[in-house]
Formats: structure tokens, sequence, C-alpha cells
């Protein structure tokens, strides 16, 4: 066996895995801010958190992160961003290429590894495997999410779930705007659309769904934002496909409502 690889224990590897990650989730079950759902929205609203040290999570259901962008669009690996979009890919590092006016294409791939990679590096902490199946509710507010193995949930077995405290909770989890579904089936039609519910996304339409996100992109109940498709899906937006500068700009945009919450301390009275 070659020298440089050393001796090496199974015991040890095993130990250092466990303890390590033990430690790393019990830093994390109780943060400024939980997100649901580790696609380009999620990904993309936890690097803009954890680089202004706020402490946030990402939970996500499967055992990779990334949701739809690693297709592209038709499993094409090809994605589009608007001039707007690009501005965010360029913050990442992701090379982009002019289309034609307005449009430009970046390799999906390297895109939402890139993206995801930046999000760890700013100090998010992303759980895997891990899927949001409920949440805590105290006084009319949100103030966490209840969690599961996702291999529980395959799995059908009987087994209860853990909790995490968050001031602020996010529903990135996409076009099934999950933690939503389980506010409104929970306490009834008390979200802040039209009709109390999740309106329900609609047909395909880039242009009107690419603006509709950002207004879209706001607080949905007391203590839950929404970002990403779900913002679409809750307030009754199109959808928009394989172009993805909407996704990455409410990422952004979702960052930046709870910032201000997170900054904006609440008023003292001054002692004289
Ligand atoms: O679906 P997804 O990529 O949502 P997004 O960030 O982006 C949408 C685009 O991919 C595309 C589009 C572009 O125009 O329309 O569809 O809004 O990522 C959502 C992630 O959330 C995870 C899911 O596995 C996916 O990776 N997820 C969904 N429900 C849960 C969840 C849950 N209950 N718990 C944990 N993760």
């Amino acid at each position: 066996m070659p020298e440089k690889i050393g001796t090496l224990d199974d015991i040890v590897i095993t130990r250092a895995i466990v303890e390590r990650y033990f430690q790393k989730l019990l830093d994390h079950v109780d943060v400024d801010v939980a997100v649901a759902g580790g696609g380009p929205a999620g990904l993309t609203a936890a690097y803009y958190l954890a680089k202004e040290n706020v402490k946030v999570v990402v939970l996500e259901r499967q055992l990779r992160i990334g949701g739809g962008m690693w297709g592209g669009g038709m499993m094409f690996n090809e994605l589009v961003v608007q001039e707007a979009g690009k501005g965010i890919l360029n913050e990442f590092g992701v090379s982009c290429y002019p289309y034609q006016d307005g449009y430009h294409t970046a390799d999906s791939v390297e895109a939402i590894t890139t993206i995801g990679s930046k999000a760890c590096q700013a100090g998010a902490k992303i759980f895997n495997l891990i899927s949001v199946e409920d949440v805590m509710i105290r006084g009319e507010r949100v103030t966490g999410l209840v969690l599961n193995w996702t291999a529980t949930e395959v799995a059908k077995l009987h087994v209860d779930p853990l909790t995490i405290r968050a001031k602020w909770v996010v529903d990135a989890t996409g076009h099934p705007s999950e933690v939503l579904q389980i506010i409104q089936r929970k306490v009834g039609p008390k979200l802040f659309t039209s009709s109390g519910k999740v309106e329900g996304e609609k047909p395909m339409w880039a242009e009107v769904g690419e603006k509709t996100i950002l207004e879209n992109t706001r607080e949905v109940y007391p203590g839950v934002y929404v970002t990403g498709m779900a913002a679409n899906a809750a307030f009754g937006g199109p959808r928009m496909g394989p172009i993805f500068g909407g996704m990455l700009l409410s990422g952004q945009r979702v960052a930046e409502l709870i910032l201000s919450k997170i900054k904006s301390p609440a008023k003292k009275k001054c002692s004289v």
C-alpha cells in the first residue's frame, strides 16, 4: 500500500461523521431563518442571508440540492436568464453567454453547483435528505419547522418528527408550495392571498411569470415568506419554464425583505 495513505481506522471515520453531523445539527436547531427547499430560489436566498451573517439553514428533501435547475428545459441542460438574472449569475461567478439582445444562457450544471457552493461558503448550512412535514405555530405565527428523514416518508414509517425553531421561515419548495399547503390545512384559509388559500400557479407565460414572481415574493403568513415558484403558486402567477432569472431575483428579494426586518431593531426607549 502506498506510504502516503497512512493508517486508517474505520471506527475513527465513523466517530468523526457521527460527532460532526450531530454537532452541526445541534448548532442549527435554533436559527434566524429556516428555508424549506434547496432549489435555485432557496439557495440564492440562503446565500444572500448568510453573506450578512444571518444564521440560515436549508432543509432539502432529496439527496441532491438544486431542485429543477439541473435539467434546464426538457432535460437540455442549458438555462436562459434575462439581463437582471445575469447580474446574479455574474455575482456567483457562473459563466454566461449572450444569445441575443436581453437573453443569456448558462450551463445549468455549472449554475446550480456554483450557487450551492457559494451558499455553503457564505455560511448557510444545508441538510439534505430531510423533509419538512409540518410547521410550529405559536400565537398565530409560524415559529419553526417540523422535520423528518425523507427515508421515513418514502418507507411510510410511523416515526415522530423533530423540530427546529426559526425567527423566519421561507417556503422555497417550488411548484407544490408545501409549507403553505401545510399551513392552510392546519389553520384554514388565513394566508395573505385573496382567497386566504394557495391560489395555484397559472399556465406557462415567461414574461408575465418573471414579473409577478417579484411582487409575489413576500410574507404570506406571519413569520413565513415565500420565494421562487412557490411565490407564483401562492398568489396565482404563471409558471415560466426554463428561464431562471426570476428564481434568482426572487431568492435575492426574499433575503432583502428578511434582512430589513432583522436589521430594523425594535424601537427602545432612551433613558436620559
Ligand atoms: O422546484 P425547485 O427548483 O423550486 P424553485 O427554487 O425553482 C423552480 C425552478 O426549478 C423551475 C421553474 C423555473 O422557472 O419553474 O421549476 O422555486 O426546488 C424546490 C426544492 O424544494 C424541495 C424539492 O426537493 C426541491 O429540491 N422540497 C419540496 N418540498 C419539500 C422540499 C419539503 N417538504 N421538505 C424539504 N424539501
